[in-house]
């Protein structure tokens, strides 16, 4: 197959059949297609002993959306790749790719069944003890490996090339910085909301501090990042934690995973008003999820400072205080980031099941009215947050 052709389940098996290596060659096989994201199909071959593969094939346009959305299939290769370099410096946290072809779009990845998606399982109530610690790792080592730290400027030039991803790019562009401070077609929210987002759309402090965060993602190329860690890109059980679906990847400012991370947490903090009614099960629930903020704050700040201490190679940042210095942007703009997923998950098009998923009419307006808030309040005040108390103190001060 040397040109691109959309698979279905049985394509995708003849394709795996005439590849081998996955199965034994005698090995009855069966495929289903089960994707629920917005962009791709995801099929899972298996054999009936259990042995199993994840094929994605990215299609040319939004899956969720249809052909009037037409979109690169060089995300695949941008997916399989960013894959390789974070798997390369953090393999205990991200998904393994098997086999990739560009033509195709096709990415061959571990099954990761045993597993489960995080989203789903948070908004069960579940909690999950390493998740801080695990999903700092996996920002800490993939910004500083693939940082000025540790690459030389010349290595980053050709990666920053290889990861030029204006497609993918644009769409968190428009949906995270534009859409949801202007009215868009692409808006979604109730008609009870629509004061609130008036009065949203009129703040002009507001809208100054999300240009900054725009012109920032636009123009910081501080590391590889992930490009979309949200509660449906990690897979957990008790012991794992596993990012996949990085097909968002390009050099871009640290901030911007981090604060996509918190941001989803802070949502599944503010559903859960609505979807827990009993409160000390309310109260735990709460009080994890504020303490995976801080974790992850915490051993982000730690691990990313001890490589730099330990690893850097260029001589100006080794310089002493300039890593204490750049982990305050950072900081920074993972709050003001953070701001931004709460509220484009609110208004924008793209949603999350957290709130969404809520039950009762006005449980699920209050929450959308407490993550519009709190969002708002993250962007505006993100610049005077010097610390991660700071960061706290914020916090507790908005969500109580
Ligand atoms: C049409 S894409 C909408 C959203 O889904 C992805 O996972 C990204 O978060 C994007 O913003
Ligand atoms: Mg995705």
């Amino acid at each position: 197959m040397n040109e691109y052709i959309a698979f279905d389940s049985a394509k995708a098996l003849e394709y795996v059949q005439q590849l081998g290596g996955f199965f034994a060659d005698d090995a009855v096989l069966n495929c289903y297609e089960f994707g629920d994201g917005n962009l791709n199909l995801v099929f899972r071959i298996a054999d009936d002993s259990n042995n199993s593969i994840i094929l994605k094939q990215a299609l040319p346009y939004a899956r969720r959306v249809g052909e009037s959305w037409p979109l690169t299939l060089d995300r695949a290769r941008i997916e399989a790749n960013v894959l390789l370099k974070h798997g390369a410096v953090c393999e205990a946290h991200t998904v393994k790719v098997l086999h990739q072809n560009d033509t195709l779009a096709v990415t061959i990845l571990e099954d990761l069944g045993h597993l489960a998606i995080l989203r789903g399982e948070l908004n069960h109530g579940k909690t999950f003890p390493n998740l801080g610690r695990d999903v700092a790792t996996y920002l800490a080592t993939t910004a500083f490996y693939y940082s000025d730290f540790y690459l030389t400027p010349a290595e980053k030039k050709a990666l920053v090339m290889e990861f030029t991803n204006p497609e993918l790019c644009s769409i968190t562009e428009d949906l995270f910085f534009d859409d949801p401070y202007r009215p868009s077609e692409r808006n979604n929210y109730p008609k009870a909301l629509a004061p609130e987002v008036t009065k949203l759309q009129a703040n002009l402090a507001l809208k100054l501090a999300v240009a900054k965060l725009k012109a920032t993602f636009f123009s910081s190329p501080q590391a590889l990042l992930h490009g979309d860690v949200h509660s449906g890109s990690i897979f957990v059980d008790v012991n794992t934690t596993k990012l996949i679906d990085p097909e968002f990847g390009f050099f871009g400012p640290i901030g911007f995973d981090l604060g996509s991370f918190i941001g989803n947490l802070l949502l599944n903090f503010v559903a859960q008003n609505g979807r827990i009614s009993a409160l000390p099960k309310r109260r735990d629930v709460h009080t994890y999820l504020l303490s995976t903020i801080q974790t992850t704050l915490s051993d982000f700040e730690q691990q990313f400072k001890h490589l730099a201490h330990t690893k850097t190679r260029d001589l100006a940042l080794q310089t002493e205080g300039y890593v204490e210095s750049f982990l305050v942007d950072v900081l920074q703009d993972a709050v003001g980031y953070c701001g931004t997923e709460l509220v484009r998950r609110t208004i924008g098009l793209a949603h999350v099941s957290d709130i969404d998923g809520i039950e009762d009419d006005n449980k699920r307006l209050a929450a959308q009215v407490q993550a519009l808030f709190v969002g708002q309040q993250l962007i505006l005040n993100a610049s005077s947050v010097k610390n991660k108390d700071d960061f706290s103190q914020l916090l507790l001060s908005l969500i109580q």
